[in-house]
C-alpha cells in the first residue's frame, strides 16, 4: 500500500514539472517572420511578423547583418499615393499581438548587403523596452518569401 502511494506521490511530481516550467515569466514572443525576397540591386526589403508582449512594451530599434540599418515603418493611403513613414517606437500593448504586414506597418531593412532568394533565413533584432525598465534584443530569423 505505500509503496503503491508512493508511485502515485513520484508520477503526480513528474507531471507536474512541465507546468512548472511553463510558469517561467513570460517574454516577448514573435512569430511568423518573414521578408521580402528582393530583385537584384535592390536596396531595400520589407520584413513582416507577428509580435506579442505579456507587458506594455515598445520596439524601440530593429536591426540586421544583412543591412546597414533598419527602420520601423508606417504606411498609409495619401490620396492614392501609399507613404511610408518612420517610426520612432512601435507601441505593443499588453496580451495583444501586434502584426507587421504588407501595407501597414512593416520593419524596414535599408541598404541590403545582397539580394534576398527565397528560402534565405534573414536575422533581425528587435531592441524592446518596458517603460522604465532595460532594453532587451529579441533575435528572430525572417524566411525570405516572394510577395503572394
Ligand atoms: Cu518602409
Amino acid at each position: 500500500m505505500l509503496v503503491q502511494l508512493l508511485r502515485v506521490c513520484t508520477g503526480l511530481s513528474l507531471l507536474a514539472l512541465p507546468g512548472a516550467l511553463t510558469a517561467a515569466p513570460p517574454v516577448v514572443q514573435i512569430s511568423d517572420a518573414w521578408a521580402r525576397a528582393t530583385v537584384p540591386g535592390q536596396k531595400v526589403a520589407g520584413v513582416y511578423l507577428k509580435i506579442r508582449s505579456p507587458r506594455d512594451a515598445s520596439v524601440v530599434a530593429v536591426k540586421s547583418d544583412a543591412a546597414t540599418s533598419a527602420e520601423i515603418h508606417s504606411m498609409s493611403n495619401d490620396g492614392g499615393v501609399m507613404k511610408m513613414r518612420k517610426l520612432d517606437a512601435l507601441a505593443l500593448p499588453a496580451d495583444q499581438t501586434v502584426q507587421l504586414k504588407p501595407g501597414g506597418n512593416h520593419i524596414m531593412l535599408l541598404d541590403i548587403k545582397r539580394q534576398l532568394k527565397p528560402g534565405e533565413k534573414v536575422p533581425v533584432i528587435l531592441v524592446v523596452q518596458e517603460r522604465g525598465k532595460k532594453k532587451v534584443k529579441v533575435s528572430v530569423e525572417a524566411e525570405v518569401r516572394e510577395m503572394q
